[in-house]
């Protein structure tokens, strides 16, 4: 008989926080299931949450370090290893010091559950300056947009799907990403119940995505011309006295300036450029205002485009003209249950938000929240001269497939003189690695979710316990970021004391949060809540949180508040505490407790807006997918998710495809100003004509990486395609949504 064990855990690959009952059998998981009573998720689960297991047993998955050896690699002992990264650096920091050391964090980071609370340590530690991240092919614009407007670049609202009656979603695919910066279990049972309750769902995208059926209202869009859209509901609104700020009145400055802004956007002025007609643009605009809870919810699709800044910013626009921010079953702010070092404003932006204090060495590009667009990198270590990046730490990314002129970049990291992926594969860019540091697998490390709960439709708290013990020599991640900062800072790598710079890291959170308004701990001792919080690592940093949070013990203020204990024995499923509540103003963090709708750093973009209503579109233009068995580059080596039919396909609209001589399966060769592929073509009428899509997170085919599975469907990678200087302007977020391609057949 084999020893069965039932373990609860929560998912940690995506937003939507899927609560799994995993069975472990002789401690191998041969299992895995939802769990019905999740409270959060309950019984929603996806095919990627049943492939822990798969992911902790690939062979492929590194378990022990790696060191650069000729051609190949070989494994090393931890000691080795970063001996190794010490006498990599030290040529590097001994002439040029750590502003020759860069860094690029990628997206894993925000679901790991130490990676997420010790990226922000291992950055300040090391004392790196030049950052990149995932982040500016990402989110960077509504980032942007909510730390002017209400103070926080993660103080971003979420529709109320709940209780809404009317959402406007635009550029997301729910029905792939299981949604984004909008975390929900099942956002699409969300959407049938608006349309159960009498209320409407209309989703814009150029693709007529399954998420688009389901709601039943899709609007085929021009690529990029959200902001042009959303502009002329925003001129429907002044036009026909429509603006009602409602509870908001009070709170908002800069309304009459928006009008301004908006005035010449008419629907018809922007009906050609965006495809939609103007009478449906009314329509909307009537609709959102006449709604009890409407809202307005745009994501990737508005935010790596062309005006990704003033599309994400007109999305907040709306739903405060309209009164709906801040109201059930409009766009609200979910209040997380666990106090996160990501709320605090970042000393260098105490006295308000200011972007473009400098710029990049090669091409000028103003910082924007402490970073360069990420197509920066290349460039920063392929151009000779002072200043020169010469060592990279990547974190859990995948930039050579993720990053626009992904192949200069490629190309590019061989010429670093050290650089260090702490990453569990090796893939497409950690091949390029001289040291690549593996992390545990989710199995085998707790988990409580960060970031993510700060735009959650409910407010819950769930604690999941590793389910498989890590091999006895393994450190966790949070304990290599901190050698790994050490050493960086000049510290041998044989004499650093990791529970010392824990519990340094540890006191800084803690004075942080008593630095902030309305802290529970705001006249203790810092050192006697040091001592009150037992142990080291994420474990203790998510006991704190959960301690000074909205629920918490706050440190005997109230003893029948939450603990880490209390969750972790108690609520094995987790603790829902309900809907989202009112929260304005006390969310707003910007020091004045107001929100100025019109911020000059956004509206300063409107006359490149303008210039766009001029512009014809004669070629194509590419943009980008997702499916729900992929998770952007790094799943594809799990065979379940990859097997059936080529998912890497070119989607064409049927007419463009009769005009290029293309049919269903041919191939066709897609080039850009930055680059060209081969790809099988797919027609399709659930694309508009003009526009062509190539999924993101392929492109498996290179040599020296241990992936068996990816290798065999490879597919190929859109960002060789994508041009580095096409950005949103205000943000420096990658457009890599609306690339002029040109299409031949093979
Ligand atoms: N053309 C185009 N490009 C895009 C996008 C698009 O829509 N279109 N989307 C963009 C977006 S939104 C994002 S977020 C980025 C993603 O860009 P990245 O974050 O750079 O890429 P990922 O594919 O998420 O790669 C994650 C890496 O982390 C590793 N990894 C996975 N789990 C762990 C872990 O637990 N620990 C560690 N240490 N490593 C781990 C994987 O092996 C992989 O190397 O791509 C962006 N690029
Ligand atoms: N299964 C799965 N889940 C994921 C991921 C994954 O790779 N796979 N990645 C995760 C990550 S890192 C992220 S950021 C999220 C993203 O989550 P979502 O934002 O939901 O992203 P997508 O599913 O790519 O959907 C974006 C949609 O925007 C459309 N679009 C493209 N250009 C435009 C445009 O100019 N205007 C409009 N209106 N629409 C446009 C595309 O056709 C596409 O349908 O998903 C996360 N979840
Ligand atoms: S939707 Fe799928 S990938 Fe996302 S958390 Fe749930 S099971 Fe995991
Ligand atoms: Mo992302």
């Amino acid at each position: 008989m084999a020893n069965t064990t039932i373990h609860l855990r929560t998912c940690p690959l995506c937003e939507a926080m899927c609560g799994l009952e995993l069975t472990e059998e002789d401690g191998a998981v041969t299992l895995i299931r939802a769990d019905r009573e999740d409270v959060w998720s309950q019984g929603f689960l996806c095919p990627k949450g049943t492939t822990l297991g798969h992911l902790h047993d690939d062979p492929d998955r590194l378990r022990a370090p790696l060191v650069r050896d000729g051609d190949g690699f070989r494994e090393v002992t931890w000691a080795e290893a970063f001996a190794e990264i010490e006498a990599l650096l030290a040529p590097v920091l001994s002439t040029d010091g750590v502003d020759a050391v860069s860094c690029y964090i990628g997206n894993p980071t925000a679901h790991n559950f130490s990676l997420g609370r010790y990226a922000g340590a291992f950055v300040p530690m090391s004392g790196i300056t030049q950052l990149y991240s995932a982040g500016t092919v990402d989110q960077w614009p509504k980032n942007l947009v909510c730390a002017l407007l209400y103070g926080g670049m993660w103080t971003i609202p979420v529709p109320d799907l709940d209780r809404s009656d009317f959402v406007l979603m635009l550029g997301a695919n729910p029905a792939a990403s299981q949604g984004s910066l909008l975390a929900c279990a099942d956002v699409l049972g969300r959407i049938d119940a608006i349309r159960e309750r009498g209320g409407r769902v209309v989703v814009v995208d150029p693709r007529r995505t399954r998420t688009a059926d389901r709601a039943g209202e899709w609007l085929p869009i021009q690529p990029g011309t959200d902001a042009l859209l959303l502009m002329a509901m925003v001129q429907v609104l002044f036009a026909e006295g429509l603006v009602d700020l409602a509870h908001l009145a009070p709170l908002v400055d800069g309304v009459d300036a928006v009008g301004r802004v908006a005035e010449p956007f008419t629907p018809e002025a922007v009906e050609a450029a965006t495809r939609i007609p103007a009478g449906t643009i009314r329509d909307l605009a009537r609709t959102l205002a006449a709604s009890p809870g409407g809202s307005v919810y745009g994501r990737i699709g508005t935010c790596n485009q062309e005006f990704g800044t003033l599309a994400s910013w007109l999305v907040e626009v709306l739903n405060i003209l309209t009164g709906n921010l801040d109201r059930p079953g409009g766009s609200m702010f979910a209040d997380p249950v666990c106090w996160s070092l990501t709320t605090v404003r970042p000393p260098d932006q105490a006295g308000g938000w200011s972007f473009a204090r400098w710029a990049s060495r090669v091409r000028g590009a103003p910082e924007v929240l402490g970073q360069y667009p990420v197509s920066c990198l290349a460039e920063e270590i392929a151009t000779p001269g002072d200043g020169r990046i010469r060592a990279l730490v990547v974190i859990a990314g995948n930039p050579v497939i993720s990053a626009p002129e992904a192949d200069r970049l490629d190309a590019a990291l061989p010429q670093l003189e050290a650089m260090v992926s702490v990453d569990n594969w090796l893939n497409e860019t950690s091949r390029h690695a001289h040291v690549i540091l593996p992390g545990l697998s989710a199995l085998e490390q707790p988990h409580y979710d960060d970031l993510i709960w700060g735009w959650s439709t409910r407010n819950a708290a769930k604690f999941s316990e590793a389910v498989l013990p890590p091999a006895p020599d393994r450190p966790a991640e949070w304990e290599i970021l901190l050698r790994l900062a050490a050493i960086i800072g000049g510290q041998a790598a044989a004499d650093i004391d990791v529970p010392g710079f824990d519990d340094g890291y540890f006191l800084g959170i803690v004075m942080a949060n008593q630095a902030q308004a309305g802290s529970p701990i705001a006249d203790r001792d810092p050192t006697e809540i040091v001592a009150a919080t037992p142990g080291h690592g994420p474990e203790r940093i998510l006991d704190f949180g959960l301690r000074v949070g909205p629920r918490g013990e706050g440190y005997g203020r109230d003893p029948d508040g939450l603990t880490l204990e209390a969750l972790r024995t108690e609520h094995p499923h987790g603790i829902d505490f309900g809907a989202l509540e009112p929260r304005l103003p006390a969310v707003l963090t910007n020091g004045t407790g107001r929100i100025d709708l019109a911020p000059t750093y956004v509206t300063a973009d409107v006359d490149r807006l303008a210039g766009r209503l001029g512009r014809a579109d004669e070629g194509l233009v590419l943009v980008s997918r997702r499916h729900l068995r992929s998770n952007n580059s790094w799943m594809h080596n799990v065979k379940v998710l990859v097997k059936g039919k080529e998912r890497c396909t070119l989607q064409v609209n049927p007419g463009d495809a009769d005009r290029l001589g293309l049919a269903d399966g041919n191939r066709a060769r897609v080039s850009s100003e930055a680059g060209a592929l081969e790809v099988q073509v797919e027609v399709t009428g659930d694309i508009v004509a003009g526009v062509v899509c190539l999924p993101h997170g392929w492109g498996h085919d290179k040599a020296g990486t241990r992936l068996s599975v990816a290798r065999e469907h490879a597919g190929v990678n859109n960002n060789v395609l994508a041009p580095g200087h096409l950005i949103d302007v205000p943000s420096g977020n990658a457009a890599v949504n609306g690339i002029p391609v040109e299409v031949v057949a093979l």
